[in-house]
């Protein structure tokens, strides 16, 4: 079957043929069979229709979960738990181009360390921007803990942008936690290390050269873009620093930062020392970091910073004699720090304690402003005691871990490690609510904008590290287990196991989806990852290739079903860069461009352009074609890098004889005419309903006419060759024609098809 009669067929179809003949020819099975088929229980079906979205609706949140080691980010909806998107961040990410396309490269460049390439990240904890402690859409930031770096990737268009490495860190964990109008990304260490690079000071001077600490990176908003200069580290002890969260509202301006190894201790099994998860254990108490960020700012501002290794640095001794830093006791080796929706009071859980702490922000403050301290650490930090700071602690179970709160005032939920547990509880009072078990072992658990001063309720979904039993097996390495939980009643409900196979997604982080507003298109031109125009961008009928000496260029252009140049001549040894932009304003028409055997990729979303680049070092034939099935003839999308010898003299090769004749030409005419016959009754079709009502199918009906539009062109050829009898290229431009009306007719019947499905009505002539 040809594509035509294929097109004429399912006209056929979507004229409203066939369809109720074939779906009587089966009995109808019941809800009840169904459930008696599959085993399914009451409190199954339950779970299913709350989390069960049909096709063609969509999600009511959007979630981004750390990729874990993959150094990725995944996009799933919720409550359907759909993955959606994997963002390539610190990690090559193929499909994207990322990391095998020159701006993408860019990007990943500003992720070397010591002049070297990090392709792999392990990212814990996305952080979503904020306006007034709110999530507003925009933005994304993500940490690599192994490598102390932290990512911007920008939710217009779910991109990469930009990747910062920490100077003065070897490791960092505590965030990326950004203040409540995002100005700053907050990123706290977690191993100490000495700040100055590559110097060598041996474990016995831990207590004075190795050092913590937390860095503010100032976000630009306008820019969309980290600005190093403007960002700055405070100098912290040695205390194995961990998680941090931002205040907000009534704690706007301070931030916290906890700590797991006040004992500072260094371990040594190997010399028949205790090992470290003894000697970092061993106190009751770590400590809790406060900090007043806002204040910092100033004094940098007011260079009392010292900048090393390029960042500005608040020495300890000034932040003490600032008074912007303070420590409280925590109970021991805790691990999360998280902030309430109003600002006033600090939840840390003690991964070793059953109960979780609840610190009020007031009383902290009113023991700073009194100057009432239980004494100072070893470094001259004045220490709040536990007592004057503590507001409520509540016995929750084992291994309490990560805090997020509900839209209900006072309701928070804790994850439990030990106890594989997710608890409900009530922060104001104090007490237990409800308890649920969950499969199995939770790290971070996450409610829908749950750390915003705003959050949703809804949903909650527990983050667990085993999987165990829960999935088909796939080999001793287990996906992670993501488990949705129903939370707008008084008792939690489980209602779906999601697999996560890429990574251990330590922290997600969701948005009502209608906050996000992502583009369909870029302007025709853009380098997506710096948002300016190409210096390779090119309009249709403007390609071409320049040569240099040893260079070759090429500015092309991608649209269904052609790569424009359709061969690119070379010489062995020649640098080749080849600039390619998406013409197409179709939502959904990409282009993938790969050249064979030479490590590059590009994905070419509707007016991108994107750029490879590569050394020519080996002599032969290439080809080259489009990676995305964009069309009908994408296979025909396709061309040849021909990379010939030093020296090579061209040949003349005899022009091949026509292929043919005036009667393949008039066959050409005849289906040229049956297709517009097609065109014709879809056209009737669409503008006989309501279809300016649908601004999807405008923008295909937008679509089709540009692609008839392109037919003119290939139409005048086809009949100024027929004029001279060249039945050869007469023949081949009409195909061209017909090609064009594929295209449309192709689009035309996806609107069609839509507005069938849309109830479009009919409209009076
Ligand atoms: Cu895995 Cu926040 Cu890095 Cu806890 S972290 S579980
Ligand atoms: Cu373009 Cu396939």
């Amino acid at each position: 079957m040809n594509l035509f009669t294929k097109q004429t067929a399912t006209l056929a179809l979507a004229a409203g043929m066939g369809f109720a003949a074939v779906s009587s020819a089966w009995s109808a099975e019941s809800l009840q069979d169904v459930m008696k088929r599959r085993g399914l229980s009451q409190q199954d079906l339950l779970a299913a229709s709350k989390t069960y979205v049909p096709t063609g609706k969509r999600d009511e949140f959007v979630a981004f979960s750390s990729g874990g080691q993959s150094g990725q980010v995944i996009v799933y909806g919720i409550p359907s738990m759909r993955i959606l998107k994997y963002i390539g961040v610190f990690t090559p990410e193929p499909w994207q181009g990322y990391g095998f396309d020159e701006e993408s490269k860019e990007v990943l460049k500003g992720g070397r360390i010591d002049g070297k390439d990090i392709t792999w990240g392990d990212t814990h904890h996305p952080a979503l921007s904020e306006t007034n402690g709110k999530y507003d859409g925009q933005f994304l930031f993500i940490n690599d803990k192994a490598n102390p770096r932290l990512a911007v990737i920008d939710l217009r268009d779910f991109e990469t942008k930009q990747i910062v490495v920490n100077p003065i860190f070897k490791s960092e964990h505590g965030g990326a936690f950004v203040t409540p109008n995002t100005d700053y990304v907050i990123e706290a260490s977690q191993y100490a290390t000495p700040f100055a690079n590559k110097k060598f000071v041996p474990l016995e001077r831990f207590n004075e050269e190795y050092r913590g600490g937390v860095t503010y990176w100032k976000f630009d908003r306008k820019e969309g873009k980290i600005d190093v200069k403007k960002s700055f580290t405070l100098e912290l002890p040695p205390y194995s620093q961990d998680l941090s969260d931002a205040g907000k509202l009534a704690s706007d301006g301070w931030s916290f930062t906890n700590s797991f190894c006040t004992e500072r201790y260094v371990g040594g099994i190997e010399k028949g020392r205790p090992p470290y998860e003894a000697g970092c254990s061993a106190k009751d108490t770590d400590y809790m970091h406060v900090i007043n960020w806002k204040k910092a700012a100033e004094l940098v501002a007011a260079g009392k910073a010292k900048k090393v290794n390029g960042m500005d640095v608040i020495p300890m001794d000034v932040s003490i004699k600032e008074g912007i830093l303070f420590l409280i006791p925590e109970p021991k080796s805790p691990h999360g720090v998280d902030v309430t929706p109003d600002g006033k009071f600090i939840t840390v859980a003690g991964k070793l304690d059953t109960h979780v702490s609840v610190y009020s922000f007031e009383k902290i403050m009113a023991a700073i402003k009194a100057g009432k301290f239980e004494g100072k650490d070893p470094y001259g930090i004045p220490v709040i005691s536990m007592q004057d700071t503590l507001h409520k602690q509540v016995q929750l179970g084992l291994g309490p871990l990560h805090t997020q709160y509900d839209s209900k005032k006072c309701v928070a939920y804790t994850s439990l490690y030990v106890d594989s547990q997710v608890a409900k509880w009530d922060y104001c009072e104090g007490k237990v609510l409800d308890k649920i078990s969950i499969h199995y072992n939770i790290g971070h658990l996450m409610t829908m904008e749950g750390d915003t001063v705003d959050p949703k309720g809804h949903y909650l979904v527990a983050l667990n590290k085993l999987a165990i039993d829960r999935f088909n097996p796939v080999g001793p390495l287990h996906p992670q287990n993501h488990q949705l939980i129903d939370i707008s009643n008084d008792k939690m409900q489980l209602l779906y196991d999601m697999p996560i196979p890429l990574g251990e997604p330590h922290y997600v982080v969701a948005i009502d989806a209608k906050m996000l507003k992502p583009g369909i298109r870029y302007k025709v031109g853009t380098n997506s990852r710096t948002d300016k125009p190409s210096a390779g961008a090119v309009r249709a009928g403007e390609e071409h290739t320049d040569k240099k000496a040893g260079k070759v260029e090429v500015f092309g252009t991608l649209i269904r079903s052609h790569i424009t140049p359709e061969t690119i001549e070379a010489t062995v040894g020649d640098e080749i860069t080849i600039h390619l932009t998406n013409l197409e304003r179709a939502e959904d028409e990409t282009h993938g461009f790969t050249v064979s055997t030479y490590n590059v990729h590009a994905s070419a979303e509707p007016g991108k352009t994107v750029t490879v680049k590569f050394k020519a070092d080996k002599e032969g034939v290439y080809p080259y074609y489009c990676t995305e099935f964009c069309s009908a003839l994408h296979l025909e999308m396709q061309g040849y890098l021909l990379v010939k010898p030093k020296g090579y003299k061209e040949v003349k090769v005899a022009a091949a004889k026509a292929d043919y004749n005036k009667a393949d030409y008039d066959k050409q005419v005849k289906k040229i005419a049956d297709t517009q016959a097609v065109i014709d009754s879809v056209v009737g079709f669409i503008t006989s309903h309501n279809y300016k009502d649908f601004p999807d199918v405008v923008a295909l009906v937008e679509d089709a006419t540009d692609q008839l539009g392109r037919m003119k062109e290939a139409k005048a050829k086809h009949e100024e060759s027929a004029k001279k009898q060249d039945w050869q290229n007469a023949t081949l431009w009409a195909e061209q024609v017909w090609q064009y009306q594929v295209k449309a007719a192709d689009i035309g019947l996806r609107a069609k098809t839509y507005l069938e499905e849309h109830g479009a009505k009919k409209v009076g002539k």
